[in-house]
């Protein structure tokens, strides 16, 4: 046994040698499933919708083929109503490998009306719009490929339905911007900004499901029973409502999802200049839901975006890291800017002082946890989003700074999914997609977010 663990640490010590590029690569190579990509091989063996989008800009140094492909087969699972699964499942792994499993989303008999696809099976609910920008930034690595293969002709139809869907069923304010149904359709799960408005929701009994997720990590660093009994009503009423949307008592505008949305609408109308179309229209879409975010979103006496609970009628004041996101928007007013940048380098986030990455959440936020999950963690694609905006405005140094750290803590912690903001020790799962594939973004020549 000794040896054994001896040997495994001289094997981690030696793999730790490898050029770091090398090292993602591998990681990348062991979750390919042949079409997709795993975001990790034990706790998420399935393909996730903005996993895949920042795998696909990762991968998009490696092999643009297979980041094309990551992109259309996350697109051949889009239903008919233009919402993209947040989970596309392989039917080759055991139902109780992962839950929520496909008998319980039950997607090709509960999302018939909305135009689930038949052949799939896939969750209900979605994730951030990261797709778009993800399309364009692959398309971008190599051009002749993707017009030999007509890739954006391909993909635009169903990104614009997507963006369609989004901008339509899903505005539940009316004031033009997206909204959840769900904490995990915004990716932070449980972060404590959810904590408000998911405090309505009666908890499906525990008895009545079985998490998957304790079997790989650690209770102390997942999100709680009761929350998971809060996920798991949500995600049954909705169903049970044949996914319409309008009618759950979970209505969320968050910061990050929008600001997502509308840099892949930037995006979507480079693309539609490319295919030869004209892209005014979309930029200046993207521009009115830059807008709508300040007007709906920012609070000025905080200098901060925050959530607005559209069944409480409020905006929840806590500091979620999806609250700086804003800042990879091109078109965000310069004390805006200014005001969120401060922000990020104040107590609430420490960048560039107290932490090494930007927490996941508040650092004097009284729920603040270094080790639960979004509940103040740091996370690979929100420090790369921040990395982007930082150097979007002109903050090179804060950037440089932010990418070594980040090289720094993926290369460490075995590309961790996320890791103490502090000390950079990694948490989670290892070898997961994002953090290995975001890497190599960063190793890369770069594109920009633009
Ligand atoms: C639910 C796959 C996903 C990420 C999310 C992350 C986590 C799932 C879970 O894993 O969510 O979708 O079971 O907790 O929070 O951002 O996309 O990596």
């Amino acid at each position: 046994m000794e040896h054994t663990t001896e040997r495994s640490r001289t094997a981690v010590r030696a793999a730790r040698r490898e050029p770091l590029r090398d090292r993602a690569v591998r990681v990348l190579d062991a979750n390919w499933t042949g079409a997709s990509t795993v975001p990790s091989r034990t706790l998420y063996p399935h393909q996730w919708s903005w996993d895949s989008a920042f795998i696909a800009i990762g991968l998009r140094h490696v092999s643009p083929l297979r980041a094309q492909s990551e992109l259309e087969t996350l697109l051949s699972a889009q239903w008919g109503d233009g919402r993209i699964p947040h989970i596309v499942f392989n039917p080759a792994i055991p139902l109780d490998a992962y839950f929520p499993s496909p008998d319980f989303w039950r997607s090709s008999t509960a999302g018939r009306a909305a135009g689930a696809p038949a052949a799939v099976q896939t969750s209900g609910i979605v994730q951030p719009p990261v797709h778009a920008l993800a399309a364009w930034l692959v398309h971008r690595a190599d051009p002749a490929l993707s017009r030999s293969r007509g890739f954006l002709p391909r993909v635009y139809p169903g990104l614009a339905a997507w963006h369609r869907y989004l901008l339509h069923r899903r505005d539940l304010g009316g004031a033009g911007l997206a909204s959840v149904v769900h904490p995990w359709e915004q990716g932070m799960d449980n972060s404590p900004c959810w904590d408000a408005p998911l405090s309505r929701i009666t908890p499906a009994p525990p008895r009545t499901f079985r998490r998957a997720d304790l079997e790989h990590g650690t209770a102390d660093d997942r999100p709680t029973d009761i929350d998971y009994g809060r996920y798991v009503r949500l995600a049954t009423d909705y169903r049970d409502g044949e996914y319409a949307d309008g009618q759950g008592e979970f209505a969320v505008e968050d910061p990050a999802f929008n600001a997502l949305l509308a840099a892949s609408e930037h995006a979507l109308a480079r693309i539609a200049c490319e295919l030869g179309a004209a892209g005014t229209a979309r930029h200046a879409r993207a521009e009115r839901l830059t807008s709508a975010l300040v007007r709906r979103l920012w609070d000025p006496v905080a200098q901060m975006f925050f959530c607005r609970d559209l069944r409480g009628g409020a905006l929840v004041p806590e500091y979620g890291v999806a609250g700086l996101i804003p800042l990879i928007l091109p078109a965000l007013p310069r004390d805006v800017v200014a005001a969120l940048v401060r922000t990020a380098r104040g107590p609430h986030f420490g960048l560039g002082g107290q932490v090494r990455l930007a927490p996941s959440y508040d650092l004097q936020g009284p729920a603040f946890d270094p080790h639960r999950y979004w509940r103040g963690p740091a996370w690979f694609n929100t420090n790369w989003l921040l990395e982007h905006g930082l150097r979007l405005h002109g903050e090179h140094a804060q950037a440089a700074r932010l990418r070594t750290a980040l090289l720094d803590a993926a290369g460490a912690s075995d590309f961790a999914e996320y890791v103490d903001p502090y000390t950079g020790a990694g948490c989670g799962a290892r070898g997961f997609g994002w953090t290995a594939a975001l890497t190599l973004d960063l190793l890369g020549p770069g594109e920009g977010t633009s």
